[in-house]
């Protein structure tokens, strides 16, 4: 009975967590403070959080799925140039919600009030990242943080 309602949780879980990393440029321009705050005020619950850099390895990997892209060079280039901020988040329907908070991928593009409209440069340094699915937001998630950082 127990395994089964852990089981349960895990499940519905699932479906309530993100992953998101504040990028090097917000981290340089000193918006981290600014950003968890929008964050947490839009009803997201700090899971696991920390202050590292990826390396080189460590940019292509996450971002293997865009490395026939021809910006690729460029953003594991950008993604490495600095500390980032890396975090699990949770909320209910918290994958699309985030989304919606932090806008479009272009800052030109973003909703008003979105936190890449306030905080990003351009549709490289775009300030923060959002899973873009479940499944995404696990494998993100389990890239950056072991299970007992996770709380
Ligand atoms: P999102 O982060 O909004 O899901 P993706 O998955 O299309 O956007 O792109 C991943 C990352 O690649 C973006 N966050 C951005 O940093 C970078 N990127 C996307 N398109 C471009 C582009 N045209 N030029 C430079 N960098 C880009």
């Amino acid at each position: 009975m127990l395994i089964f309602a852990a089981k349960l949780k895990k499940h519905i879980m699932a479906g309530n967590r993100t992953f998101t990393m504040l990028k090097p440029d917000a981290v340089e321009k000193g918006h981290i403070g600014a950003i968890l705050e929008q964050i947490t005020t839009s009803g997201f619950r700090i899971v696991a959080m920390k202050l590292t850099q990826m390396t080189r390895r460590d940019a292509e990997k996450f971002y293997e799925i865009h490395k026939e892209r021809p910006f690729f060079g460029e953003l594991v280039e950008f993604m490495t140039r600095g500390p980032i901020v890396a975090a699990i988040l949770e909320k209910e329907n918290a994958v699309e919600d985030f989304r919606t908070l932090i806008g479009a991928t272009n800052p030109e593009d973003a909703a008003e009030g979105t936190i890449r409209k306030k905080y990003a440069a351009s549709v490289g340094e775009n300030a923060v990242h959002g899973s873009d699915s479940d499944e995404n937001a696990k494998i993100e998630g389990d890239f950056h943080f072991a299970g007992r950082e996770m709380f």
